[in-house]
């Protein structure tokens, strides 16, 4: 029997109601999410979205930051799912169907990370007042997506994320990692993959340590040297190398796509040997030292008495700061031991000015507040003893936190762990996420403090694998540390969302720390959380 045209129609409606509307959502619960870091607020709903392959981007109407962030979503679920979703520019995309990401003022409050995440069965919308919030945002719908979203190869769906909603906003303002790519030298690729895995935790700050006795590593083209010379040795004997100042800009550039910011460090006027052999004229007997590739610290020093230092540190700051987009420019200071303290104390306020000169704002290790310093610098307060960053906050000058004690991931986890030091004791995953900012030193104040940033010095480590073993897990927890409020921060909660990531570590090949004081859980590539 023939159908009617009518009838061909009723068929096809049917056919549409049944693949758009009749599948009901499966029942998931948000607040059962393992957000690392926590948010601020969520509310479930028991309900949840499914991402197909039909699922459009809505952004609004020529917005090309939007867009970018976009893009950062669709190259951050392509792999796994195998998806290519449409980004489609609407007039108003709020409550479209699909996944809309909108830039509002009404979300101002929220500061400019923050972010508002909406997720019900038809729709989810992000909408935050920057761009940077929205690429805040997109981070926690990665983690809601099934930790299969971290394959390298393409997966079975179903892509369902929990509804409910999230508003988000961080703590500190300040959330960083340092990498010393000085002791051994890592790659622009290396880099920029550790790039990926701070943003991947929403921090904003990569510090990056460029100059030390056993290396220089960045292209001064007013003193070539630096680099033909400096350039060649890292600790061990090994090569070393150095990013030209092209292949700088690419890594500030890969940051700032991420809205993480690089602060460039300049270690002065100790932990100079590796300048201090390239020319010879910054030695205060005027003769060139040898290479070093051991691991003491503390035996060098630039010519602090010479005019031709204030030269060359000026040069060198011109060049980096034309190179910097942040605001700081970090000048070390660490570690003087045969400086002279009233040389040191001149070295430093002279070196402050030269900062300035080139509009940028210092930054040191707390040593410097030896010296009298501007309000606008910021002392990193790393030793075990506060006693410098405490000089610090009598001069107003806000510190930034990296006791080594709790925050630097070079210390061993344990006495038996393969790599880093322990100099400043053993730290395992739960001393490194049980402290605040706040209250850990008598005397600094909550608003004495810019953020957190946990280094990590490359004495001991070589390689990619090396640097995932001591950054995983306790870098997620520094993020966390930063992000959200202290009275959300529990270890014996925090380990059991820290122990649910070992799925997407594994996906991604992360040669973490298996910790035992971690409740490491798989979470089964085909069973959904619900
Ligand atoms: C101290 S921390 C140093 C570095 C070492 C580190 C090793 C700091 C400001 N100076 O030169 O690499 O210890 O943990």
């Amino acid at each position: 029997m023939e159908m009617t045209k009518l009838q061909h129609l009723m068929f096809a409606l049917l056919i549409g109601l049944v693949f758009t509307s009749c599948k009901e959502p499966v029942p998931m619960d948000l607040a059962k999410e393992n957000l690392i870091p926590k948010p601020v607020k969520l509310e479930a709903t028991g309900s949840s979205f499914e991402w197909t392959k039909n699922t459009q981007i809505h952004i609004q109407k020529g917005n090309e930051e939007t867009k970018k962030i976009a893009n950062h979503l669709i190259e951050m679920i392509q792999p796994a799912t195998g998806f290519q979703p449409k980004i489609k520019e609407l007039k108003t995309p709020l409550g479209s169907r699909g996944i809309s990401l909108i830039l509002d003022e009404k979300y101002k409050n929220l500061g400019k990370e923050g972010y508002h995440l909406m997720i019900d069965a038809r729709k989810i919308s992000l909408q935050a007042f920057t761009a940077e919030g929205l690429f805040r945002g997109i981070q926690t719908l990665r983690q809601l997506l099934p930790a299969k979203i971290e394959a390298k190869e393409t997966q079975e769906g179903p892509w369902l994320i929990a509804s409910g909603t999230i508003e988000d906003h961080p703590q500190y303002g300040y959330r960083g990692a340092m990498l010393d790519v000085v002791r051994h030298f890592f790659d622009v690729d290396e880099v920029k993959q550790y790039i990926d895995y701070l943003a991947a935790y929403k921090m904003n700050v990569l510090h990056l340590h460029l100059t030390d006795d056993q290396g220089w590593r960045i292209e001064i083209k007013s003193w070539p040297k630096l680099t033909e010379i400096g350039g060649k040795t890292e600790v061990g004997g090994g090569e070393g190398g150095f990013y030209t100042q092209e292949q700088y800009k690419e890594i500030v550039q890969y940051a700032a796509d991420r809205f993480i910011t690089i602060v460039p460090e300049i270690d002065m006027p100790g932990h100079t040997n590796a300048a201090l052999v390239s020319y010879a004229e910054l030695n205060a007997d005027g003769k060139a030292r040898k290479p070093y590739t051991g691991t003491k610290v503390g035996f060098s020093t630039l010519a602090t008495n010479k005019e031709i230092t204030y030269q060359f540190i000026d040069d060198v700051i011109r060049e980096l700061a034309a190179l910097t987009p942040g605001e700081y420019i970090h000048i070390g200071g660490d570690e003087s031991h045969v400086t002279k303290k009233k040389d040191y104390i001149k070295f430093v306020e002279r070196v402050q000015k030269i900062v300035e000169a080139h509009d940028k704002k210092v930054m040191g290790w707390a040593d410097i507040a030896a010296a009298k310093l501007n309000e606008t610098a910021v002392a990193q307060f790393w030793q075990t003893k506060p006693t410098n960053a405490l000089k610090a906050v009598e001069q107003n000058v806000k510190i930034l936190m990296s006791p080594a004690t709790r925050a630097y991931m070079d210390m061993q986890y344990d006495s038996i762990s393969p790599l880093g030091l322990h100099w400043a004791g053993y730290l395992e995953v739960d001393k490194a996420y049980n402290w605040t900012l706040e209250g850990n030193v008598e005397g600094i104040d909550k608003e004495d403090i810019l953020g957190i940033e946990a280094p990590l010095w490359a004495e001991t480590i070589e390689t990619m694998d090396d640097i995932e073993y001591l950054i995983f897990p306790r870098l997620l927890g520094y993020a966390e540390l930063g992000w959200s409020p202290d009275q959300n921060n529990s270890w014996d909660e925090y380990k059991v969302r820290l122990g649910k990531q070992k799925t997407r570590f594994e996906l991604q090949d992360i040669n973490y720390y298996q910790s035992k004081l971690v409740p490491w859980t798989d979470e089964k590539m085909d069973e959904e959380k619900k």
